[in-house]
């Protein structure tokens, strides 16, 4: 029902993620419609009148348990719901071939493919900038680092959202659903060009995907040199390491 605001969804979890986003997002609506009731009903109730004094009070014991103890149970039904979601998404790890390799660094996206030997590392990996080629109908595993600060890679349309953190790899995965070109936007403030870090995944159909791959993974093909593709330097902030944007 509150698919049409949500960006479309192209991954084969979205659902399990969009339903409890749902879920807590109706619960919060209630709330949020109970307390603004409650706040204009009361400025009504209670506003002055002549000959009307002004109290204190001092509480109310079992009312506030009672606005302690439902919250509290709510986050505790919300926990154990998103226990399914979570452990199939972020806890299990889909059987795949399909592995790529994304650091995060101030401020760019490098995506590094392993090349016809299929090993990190080696002469033949392709490093490409804010650029991802992947096929739908298969699991993506993607291992995320960061070379300087903590980012954090963000697909809105998959429903993928990791950060990247510096001295760590962390393994995540997604499948696409639908061929197209997605939005990365870096999600966790990392500094002077934050605004402007984003890269994007393109999802071919398989065929294409496999045409992709035999032009620019190849052994022989051009060099992806980061640096060639580099846009304009932007300024970079210099106050010992602090963001300011
Ligand atoms: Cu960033």
């Amino acid at each position: 029902m509150l698919n049409w605001w949500l960006p479309e969804n192209v991954s084969t979890y979205g659902q399990e993620i969009d339903w409890l986003f749902h879920l807590i997002y109706y619960i919060t609506g209630g709330v949020f419609l109970l307390v603004t009731v409650a706040l204009l009903s009361f400025l009504v109730i209670y506003r002055d009148r002549p000959g009307r004094r002004a109290r204190y009070t001092h509480g109310n014991t079992p009312l506030e348990i009672v606005w302690t103890v439902v919250p509290a149970l709510i986050l505790v039904v919300l926990t154990f719901l998103s226990v399914p979601a979570w452990s199939r998404i972020k806890m299990t790890m889909p059987q795949t071939d399909f592995v790529v390799q994304v650091t995060g660094k101030q401020f760019n996206w490098q995506v590094t493919y392993p090349g016809p030997d299929g090993r990190f590392g080696t002469a033949d990996d392709k490093t490409f900038l804010d650029e991802m080629h992947v096929p739908v109908g298969k699991p993506i595993r993607v291992n995320l680092r960061s070379q300087d600060v903590i980012h954090s890679f963000f697909v809105p349309q998959f429903r993928f959202k990791q950060d990247a953190v510096p001295g760590r790899e962390i393994p995540q995965w997604f499948e696409v659903t639908k061929p197209g070109q997605y939005e990365v936007p870096c999600a966790e403030l990392c500094g002077f060009g934050h605004s402007g870090m984003r890269a994007w995944v393109y999802a071919h159909t398989a065929e294409d995907y496999t045409r992709w791959a035999a032009e620019n993974l190849r052994a022989g093909a051009a060099p992806a040199a980061p640096e060639a593709k580099k846009e304009p330097e932007k300024p970079v902030a210099k106050t010992g390491g602090r963001a300011k944007k």
